[in-house]
This record gives structure tokens, C-alpha cells and sequence, in this order.
């Protein structure tokens, strides 16, 4: 294959069971397995043209061509697709990514579940999407779960061709998220980096995998069931355990920020007021709710008194990948 275009957008997700830390850093093998929800408010859209012309590859993200580093993660990326499926063209890269200026938030999950969705088409390669997961996933762990949308397990499984997602859910119930912003800057530390101190370090670990085994199963339950009071004390607690053992890492670090605590004081007395409402974190100081879609505008009003209009983003489930081309 020398030539060929394909058009792949891919939502991003929120981990209700966190994953944190690899088994294999190489294969992005997880520790634990993982289980996600995907969001409509934010997504990336990627074109991928393969270009026997080219001398190399070209990655442009927003319209600006990117740095030589950037262009090199990519290529490492596409390589996995050249090597297996013998493709020889140097390959453009157009991204761009949909998240409010304001959010902050990692958008490695719906660029690589994105980037694979695009070259999958380009190559005319037909890899299912449980496999193209796979795919994903060794560009970011997180990228491997927004292949699908809704409900989503990333099995960890034992080797690179086993550890994958599956949808589970399609999540077209009552359910959402409201995002607050804290705060937009770089994080001080990288979630690659900062997963692997706390699993080299933190006495608390195999506590952490151990507990989100049984966590998984729980939650599963709860998906099935459709019990949104399970599945928001299950992901709560999971986030606040993943948090744990970063504070019992050596050196210890975390990414809450004052206004982060706000926030959870502020789920916490809601929930007491009886405004079901829960929240997740991930690595970084931004608070993600879990609440009903009815819900929502309630929550953005107790929530405005103290947070401004645009440091709240509201979303709704999300669906997997899918081509952009006609
Ligand atoms: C998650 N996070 O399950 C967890 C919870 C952050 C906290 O996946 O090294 O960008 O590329 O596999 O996927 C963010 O880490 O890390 C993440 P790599 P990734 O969503």
C-alpha cells in the first residue's frame, strides 16, 4: 500500500476503575484492568494520508506542523502498523483535537484511538476494532478504551494480542459527567512517570491492584443492573484509592490543588442534600462528576456560586470511533 486517505474521529473517556501502572512499559501491558465511560463533549478528528512522495513523516496538530519529538512519537506509533503490514509510504498526519481551550484534560486517548482508526482506513488494513484496540492501546493505555463508546473494559490481559478493550455497555441511560476545570496549566508530572514511581515505590500498591480486581467485578454488576449509585461509589472510591498510593509514592506527590478539594467537599455535601453526584479524578487537578443527565443543570447551579460559567463543561456519553469519509 503506497497510497490511500482515511478520516477517523474518536471520543476521549474518563476510567471509573482507574488504571494505574504497567506491567510491561514496552507494550503498555497494565497492571490492573480498567473500565471506562466515553464523552461526546470531547473528541479528535484525524486524517491520515499515506505518501510514497514524502521523505517523512508529517504530524500537524490544530493546523501547526509539530516538532521533530512530537513527529517521532507518531511515526514510533505508525511503525507498528508499517512493520506488521509491510506498508513502505511515509504518512501525513492531520489532527485536530475538540476539547474547550479551558478543559485541560489529556487528549492522548481519543488521538491514538483516532490515529489508529485513521490508518486502519488509509491502509485498508480491515483490522476489527477489538484488535485496532490493541493497536491503540501502544500509543497511550488510555487510548486502548476509546475505541468503543459507552461502557468500556480494558481487559489487561496476559501479552500484547490479549490485552484489549470490549464495550460493554452503550450507556444511552439517564448518565453524565460535569466537568470542573481547576486548572489548565502543564501537569508537573507526567501520568507515564507518575504511575511508575507509585509502582516502584508505594508500599500501598498491591493493595491498589488487589482492591480494583474486586472493584471490576463489582462494577460490572452494577453496569448490568443499571444501579447508578453503585457505579458512582464504585468509580469515587476508585479514584480516591489511585490518589492514595501517589501521596505513600517515594517522593511523594499528588495532583490535587486546593480548588480540586472544593470540588469533592462540595459532591460530598450535595450527595448528603440528596443531589446524587460523584466524583472521579485523574492525573491532573480537574474534578469530573458522574451524575444523571436530569441532574446536570441542578448540579452546574449548587456548583455556580463558587466556580465560574466556563470552568464547567457538561458531557454526555460518547460513542466509539468512526470514519469521517463518505
Ligand atoms: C485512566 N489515567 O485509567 C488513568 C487514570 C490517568 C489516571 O490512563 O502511559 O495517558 O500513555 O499509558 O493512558 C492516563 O495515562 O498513560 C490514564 P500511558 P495514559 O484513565
Amino acid at each position: 500500500m503506497t497510497q490511500g486517505t482515511g478520516r477517523c474521529r474518536a471520543h476521549t473517556n474518563i476510567a471509573l476503575i482507574k488504571y494505574w501502572g504497567k506491567q510491561d512499559e514496552q507494550l503498555f501491558l497494565p497492571m490492573n484492568s480498567s473500565l471506562s465511560l466515553t464523552l461526546n463533549a470531547f473528541y479528535t478528528d484525524t486524517k491520515v494520508t499515506l505518501d510514497q512522495a514524502l521523505k517523512q513523516d508529517v504530524f500537524l496538530l490544530n493546523h501547526q506542523k509539530q516538532s521533530a519529538e512530537q513527529t517521532l512519537k507518531i511515526s514510533n506509533f505508525l511503525d507498528l502498523f508499517r512493520h506488521k503490514y509491510s506498508i513502505s509510504a511515509k504518512i501525513c498526519v492531520e489532527s485536530i483535537n475538540h476539547v474547550p481551550t479551558a478543559a485541560g484534560l489529556a487528549s492522548s486517548a481519543s488521538a491514538f484511538a483516532a490515529l489508529a482508526g485513521a490508518i486502519n482506513e488509509a491502509a485498508r488494513l480491515n483490522i476489527g476494532l477489538q484488535e485496532l484496540s490493541t493497536f491503540a492501546r501502544r500509543g497511550s493505555g488510555s487510548a486502548t478504551r476509546s475505541i468503543f463508546g459507552g461502557f468500556v473494559e480494558w481487559q489487561k490481559g496476559t501479552c500484547s494480542t490479549d490485552s484489549f478493550a470490549i464495550p460493554l455497555d452503550d450507556a444511552a441511560w439517564d448518565i453524565g459527567m460535569l466537568i470542573v476545570v481547576v486548572n489548565h496549566r502543564e501537569k508537573i508530572i507526567s501520568s507515564r512517570q507518575g504511575m511508575k514511581r507509585t509502582v516502584e515505590t508505594s508500599p500501598f500498591y498491591p493493595a491498589w491492584v488487589k482492591s480494583s480486581e474486586k472493584d471490576l467485578v463489582e462494577m460490572k454488576k452494577a453496569i448490568v443492573t443499571k444501579d447508578f449509585s453503585k457505579i458512582g461509589e464504585l468509580a469515587e472510591s476508585s479514584a480516591l484509592k489511585m490518589h492514595a498510593t501517589m501521596l505513600s509514592a517515594q517522593p511523594p506527590f499528588t495532583y490535587f490543588e486546593p480548588d480540586s478539594i472544593r470540588v469533592i467537599q462540595r459532591v460530598q455535601e450535595l450527595r448528603k442534600k440528596g443531589l446524587e453526584c460523584y466524583l472521579t479524578m485523574d492525573a491532573g487537578p480537574n474534578v469530573k462528576i458522574l451524575c444523571r443527565l436530569t441532574d446536570m443543570d441542578k448540579l452546574k447551579q449548587e456548583l455556580s456560586t463558587e466556580f465560574s460559567q466556563d470552568q464547567m463543561i457538561l458531557s454526555g456519553v460518547g460513542s466509539g470511533i468512526h470514519s469521517l469519509s463518505e
